[in-house]
Formats: structure tokens, C-alpha cells, sequence
């Protein structure tokens, strides 16, 4: 272990001075007791038998090799977000869509080319691996860096809950919380803990680099008596823009300069306000506004603390250093984003109505194994929401945010240029505020749709591959929001292929791994995946809620309710819904 960090020293030095490395880690994937907010000890999800998971850190041009092996006793698999993975579909980690997960007990290799630089960071993305503590920062140094500076530090935010994400999710997708309240964080972390120290020399300047790895909390972010310029927006380096406080939502990352003080008189607080507004209800106890500490001299007193005011900030006017021209979209893609209860009785996620449920096949598999079908969306399945877009084509998507809550839309394997966004259903008639009309739009991979305001994003559909676009409030995604992109079918076979260990994971979990979204030949979907579907238009989620809470206090006033959120109770429920969604992948 020790000679192996060694020579990945030795080869990343090397890159800086001559050219392209391949930086290797190896990654067991652990169960570990941690205690991040000091508040309760639980069992996470670490690398390594270690928590946090260890920062990945690599420079431009070279090659990231992550050896993971499956140590728990479930599936898993690893996204790197933010990646485009260009003909490298096979390594981006969402389970079902491009690979099958690492059955416990597998190993895999996710060999994957640099192509980018910036801030990004890497989760689990089988179930809700992430928030159980599954997820590391992953930094690609710039070989020749834009901007100058003398250090960075990296700060990454999560929220952080008591209970395991599987008991959780039971409880959330439940017929008992038909409002679809989200679980509310007990804590909110800044670098996995409370009262982290963060060390400024006076007079250097820093280069910030902030990452929101939450489940649900929305955090605004403010450094007390410090200035801040932000030069990088989802790995994009874009042109300074002074900031006072800014908005991280749930997988967005920013990079911002800081000049340290030119003197070592105070210390001061670094602030991660929570924003209410994402939570249903506000426990008493929860403590919304996050803070570390920037330290110039440990025996220094801190500075009067601010409270800082959320500014007005709009990504949208953020203007990166490499043009993008944009162009006329060939295709548009509107999505409707509503949150109801379905005729399953549970409150899930629907775009046009329809909830995302996995596929039996991986769909990757499904556009490599059905030859010319696979340009025909029939064959993804109708759960799987398959967009089928043209190689090259300019592509449009407008998602109206019809829900009260806010979401952070993710799109795999691409920037997108942010070209429009307004209140209320996007309104042809009604065009876009004048700044959106540049040639040079502002680029990200994750943008926030605020609740009953639509955006419109672009991107050119130059990277074959099949892409998950989806919120990424993890609560939200297991709910069904989410669409596949399936882009340039025509071309994936001459540039993809699937890596023969994927092929064993699948038989190792008696996944099939050709044919349509059910494994058949041709448009035959008998057997598919299906998810529940809307109520007929006479039941509203009004009518529903009252409906079932009225047979809940009944049922309650009989006593017959063991009311499900005790914790005993919840832990059966946990193993239950484990093993049932092993089955499930596994089917
Ligand atoms: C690194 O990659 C960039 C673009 O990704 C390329 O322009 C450059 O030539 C590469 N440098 C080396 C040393 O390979
Ligand atoms: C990875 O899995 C293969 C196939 O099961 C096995 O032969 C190999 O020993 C495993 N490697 C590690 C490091 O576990
Ligand atoms: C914060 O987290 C990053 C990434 O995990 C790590 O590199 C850094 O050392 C941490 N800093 C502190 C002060 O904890
Ligand atoms: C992280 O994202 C979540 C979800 O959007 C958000 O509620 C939270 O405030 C964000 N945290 C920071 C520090 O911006
Ligand atoms: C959290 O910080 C915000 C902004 O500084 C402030 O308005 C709010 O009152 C604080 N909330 C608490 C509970 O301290
Ligand atoms: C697909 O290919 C089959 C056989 O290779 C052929 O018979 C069929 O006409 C093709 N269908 C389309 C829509 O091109
Ligand atoms: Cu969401």
C-alpha cells in the first residue's frame, strides 16, 4: 500500500513537469463507524476501511485508474461527476444505465482518460450509496493554470443524517408520507465535520475550491471580512466575478480567489447557511448555519461575526473564458418536472408524467446488442424515459420546475449552456430577459430550477453514449426523476463497447445484458419494469393526503400501527428493502 502511494507520488510529479501519468488508487469499498457531527456514531460507507473517502487528485492529461473492490454487502458502482468520458460511456457508474453494479465481493477498474480540468467530485451512484458517506472530492489540476495563486484548499460540503439511506428511502417512497416530505439532515458538514480549521497565511492568495456533496441542503456560502472572486464554475474557468455570498446547490461546485489578510490579528468564520426553504419542516435542534474557521494564528481571537445577506446571484451571467458558440437547437426537448402521488399510492417524481424505473437490461447494453432498433426509443422501455437524440445535432432542454421545491438538474457526459430561464411554464410568446442572447452562454453541468420557473439548456450532442439527466437531490432521483439520453445510437457500436468484467458483475447478479429494456429480442417488452402512473384526473394529491391520513389516525386509534418511523422497526423494514432491491437489480 505504502510503495503504491509512492509511485503515484512519483508519477504525478512527473506530469507536471512532462506530460500525461496514469495515477492509480485503490479503492475497497468498506463499511466503517464514523462520527462526523459528533453527535451519533453509525456505520458509513468509506474506502479503505477509512472515512471521509481520500480526495482523488490528478492533473489534465493524465489517466485515472480507480481499482475498486466490492466490500459490502451490496452492489455499487462509481460515477466521476462531471466527466465527459468521451467514447467511454462503459466507465461513468450509474447502475442499470451504464453498467451493472459491482456484485459484493467484485472488483472493477474504471480506467478513465482525463479530458477536462477543475473541480468534480465522485459518488456512489447505486441507490443512495452517496449519502451514507460514499463520495470524495476529485480535483484535475490545470497543467497550466489561467489564473495564479499560492495555494488552494478544497471545502466540501454534505448534509448529514443519523440513519442509514435505505431506511430512509422506505420511509420517503411510503404510502405513509403521501406529501412527499424529504428527510431532513441532522447535520450539515463542512469537510465531514463541524469545527474544521482552515489555515491562511496573511498575504497569499487562495484558490477556494467549493463542492456541495448534499443530498437535499442548500447552502449559501460566505467568508467573513474576506472578499471573493469566482473564477470556475462546474470545471469551466470563467472570466472574475466578485462576490460577497453565493448559492451551492446539491452537485455544483465553484472555485473562488481569496486574498488572505496582511495580517495575523483575527481569525474569522466561514459560513455554509443551510437554506430552510429546501426542508418541510425544521427540526428544533438542526443547526442551519454551518460554519468552519479560517485560522491565521491559533491564539488570535475571532472577528465580530457577520451575518452575511444572501445575495441576488445568477449563474447564467457567468462568462467563460473559452467561447462556445451556441446554436439553433435541431431538436427540443420540454420536460415537466411534478411531484404527485401516483396510483401506487406513493408520492414519486414524474417528467411528462412519467416516473424513471431502471431497466432490466443496462441501457448502455440494450443501444450495443439491438442493432438498428436501438435508434428506436420502443426499445429502452417507457420507464427508462428514453430522449433518442442524432449525432452532432444541437440539443434543447426546457424543464419546467412545476413542484414547490427547488432542483438541481444534472446532465451526464456534458456541459450545457444555460440560454434561458423565467417564472412560471416556459411561455413561447414570452421571450427570455436580453442577456441570454449571447454567443458566449454561460456552461455547467448541474443548474438549479428554482420552484414554478423553467430553464432552458443546450448542448451538442457530440459525445455517443447513453446519459443519465436527473435532479440530484438523491431523494428525488430514487422518487423517478430522471430521463435517459440516448445520443448518436447510430454511432455508439464503431466507438463503445462493454468491458468484459461488467459482463461477469451481470452474471454474477443474473442481470441480462442484451435486448430490449426486458431483455427480449426486437420491440417485445413483455416483462418490462414498470412504474406506477398517474391517478386519473378526478384524485387530487389534496384528496389523497387527507384520504390516507385519515386512515392512518384509524388505524393508529386502533392501535394496531406500529407507527413505522421507530427505529427497531425501521431496521427490519432496511434489511427488507435491501434484499428486495437486490431482487429487483437483480431481475
Ligand atoms: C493535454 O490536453 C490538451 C487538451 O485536452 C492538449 O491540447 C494538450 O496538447 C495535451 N498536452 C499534453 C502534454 O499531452
Ligand atoms: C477481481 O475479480 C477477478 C474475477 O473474479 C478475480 O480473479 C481477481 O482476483 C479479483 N481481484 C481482486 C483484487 O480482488
Ligand atoms: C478538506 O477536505 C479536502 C478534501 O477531502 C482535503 O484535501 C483537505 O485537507 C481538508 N482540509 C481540512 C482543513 O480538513
Ligand atoms: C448544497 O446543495 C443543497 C441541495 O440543493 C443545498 O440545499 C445546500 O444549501 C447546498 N450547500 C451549499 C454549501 O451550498
Ligand atoms: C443564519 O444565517 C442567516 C444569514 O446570515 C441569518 O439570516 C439567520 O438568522 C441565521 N439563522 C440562525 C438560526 O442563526
Ligand atoms: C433493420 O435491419 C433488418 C435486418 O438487418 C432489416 O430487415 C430492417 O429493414 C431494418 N430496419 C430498419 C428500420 O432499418
Ligand atoms: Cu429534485
Amino acid at each position: 500500500m505504502l510503495a503504491s502511494l509512492k509511485s503515484i507520488a512519483v508519477l504525478a510529479l512527473a506530469s507536471t513537469i512532462a506530460q500525461a501519468a496514469v495515477v492509480t488508487y485503490n479503492w475497497d469499498i468498506t463499511y466503517v463507524n464514523a462520527n462526523p457531527d459528533g453527535l451519533h456514531e453509525r456505520r458509513v460507507i468509506g474506502v479503505n476501511g477509512q472515512f471521509p473517502p481520500p480526495p482523488i487528485s490528478v492533473n489534465s492529461n493524465d489517466t485515472l485508474v480507480i481499482n475498486v473492490v466490492n466490500k459490502i454487502d451490496q452492489p455499487t458502482s462509481l460515477h466521476s461527476h462531471g466527466l465527459f468520458q468521451t467514447g467511454n460511456a462503459q466507465m461513468d457508474g450509474p447502475s442499470m444505465v451504464t453498467q451493472c453494479p459491482i456484485p459484493p465481493g467484485g472488483n472493477f477498474t474504471y480506467t478513465i482518460p482525463i479530458e477536462q480540468h477543475g473541480t468534480y467530485w465522485i459518488h456512489g451512484h447505486f441507490q443512495g450509496q452517496y449519502v451514507d458517506g460514499l463520495r470524495a472530492p476529485l480535483i484535475i489540476h490545470n497543467v497550466n493554470e489561467v489564473y495564479k495563486y499560492d495555494e488552494e484548499i478544497t471545502v466540501a460540503f454534505a448534509d448529514w443524517y443519523h440513519r442509514e439511506h435505505s431506511v430512509m428511502l422506505e420511509q420517503y417512497l411510503s404510502i405513509f408520507n403521501p406529501s412527499g416530505a424529504e428527510p431532513v439532515p441532522e447535520s450539515g458538514l463542512i469537510n465531514h465535520s463541524t469545527n474544521t480549521k482552515f489555515n491562511f497565511v496573511p498575504g497569499k492568495t487562495y484558490r477556494v475550491r467549493i463542492i456541495n456533496m448534499s443530498a437535499l441542503a442548500m447552502f449559501h456560502f460566505h467568508i467573513d471580512g474576506h472578499e471573493m472572486e469566482i473564477i470556475e464554475v462546474d470545471g469551466i474557468d470563467v472570466e472574475r466575478k466578485k462576490v460577497t455570498s453565493f448559492p451551492v446547490t446539491a452537485a455544483q461546485r465553484y472555485s473562488v480567489l481569496v486574498t488572505a489578510k496582511s495580517d495575523a490579528s483575527q481569525n474569522y468564520i466561514m459560513h455554509a447557511d443551510m437554506d430552510p426553504s429546501m426542508f418541510d419542516i425544521v427540526p428544533e435542534d438542526l443547526q442551519l448555519n454551518v460554519t468552519a474557521t479560517i485560522v491565521y494564528d491559533e491564539k488570535a481571537p475571532l472577528a465580530p461575526e457577520e451575518t452575511s445577506q444572501w445575495e441576488p446571484f445568477d449563474d447564467a451571467q457567468l462568462v467563460p473564458l473559452v467561447p462556445e458558440a451556441t446554436a439553433a437547437p435541431d431538436q427540443v426537448f420540454t420536460l415537466n418536472a411534478v411531484f404527485s402521488v401516483l396510483n401506487d399510492y406513493s408520492n414519486k417524481a414524474t417528467f411528462n408524467d412519467i416516473t424513471y424505473v431502471m431497466p432490466k437490461v443496462p441501457t448502455l447494453y440494450t443501444a450495443l446488442t439491438t442493432g438498428n432498433l436501438s435508434s428506436t426509443p420502443e426499445v429502452y422501455g417507457k420507464y427508462t424515459h428514453p430522449l433518442v437524440v442524432k449525432h452532432n445535432q444541437w440539443i434543447e432542454i426546457i424543464i419546467n420546475n412545476d413542484d414547490p421545491g427547488n432542483h438541481p438538474f444534472h446532465l451526464h457526459g456534458h456541459v450545457f449552456q444555460i440560454v434561458g430561464r423565467s417564472e412560471g411554464k416556459y411561455d413561447p410568446s414570452t421571450p427570455y430577459p436580453g442577456y441570454f442572447d449571447t454567443p458566449n452562454p454561460s456552461r455547467r453541468d448541474t443548474v438549479l430550477v428554482p420552484s414554478e420557473q423553467n430553464v432552458a439548456i443546450r448542448f451538442k450532442a457530440n459525445n455517443p453514449g447513453v446519459w443519465l439527466f436527473h435532479c440530484h437531490i438523491e431523494w428525488h432521483l430514487q422518487a423517478g426523476l430522471a430521463t435517459t439520453f440516448i445520443e448518436a445510437p447510430e454511432v455508439m457500436p464503431s466507438v463503445l463497447k462493454i468491458d468484459p468484467s461488467h459482463i461477469e458483475h451481470c452474471k454474477a447478479l443474473n442481470i441480462p445484458y442484451s435486448g430490449n429494456a426486458a431483455g427480449n429480442e426486437g420491440l417485445d417488452l413483455t416483462g418490462e419494469n414498470v412504474g406506477p402512473n398517474p391517478l386519473p384526473g378526478t384524485f387530487t394529491t389534496k384528496g389523497i393526503v387527507a384520504l390516507i391520513f385519515t386512515i392512518i389516525s384509524a388505524l393508529l386509534g386502533l392501535g394496531t400501527v406500529i407507527w413505522y418511523a421507530r427505529d427497531d422497526d425501521a431496521h427490519i423494514a432496511a434489511q427488507m428493502s435491501k434484499s428486495k432491491n437486490v431482487e429487483e437489480e437483480a431481475n
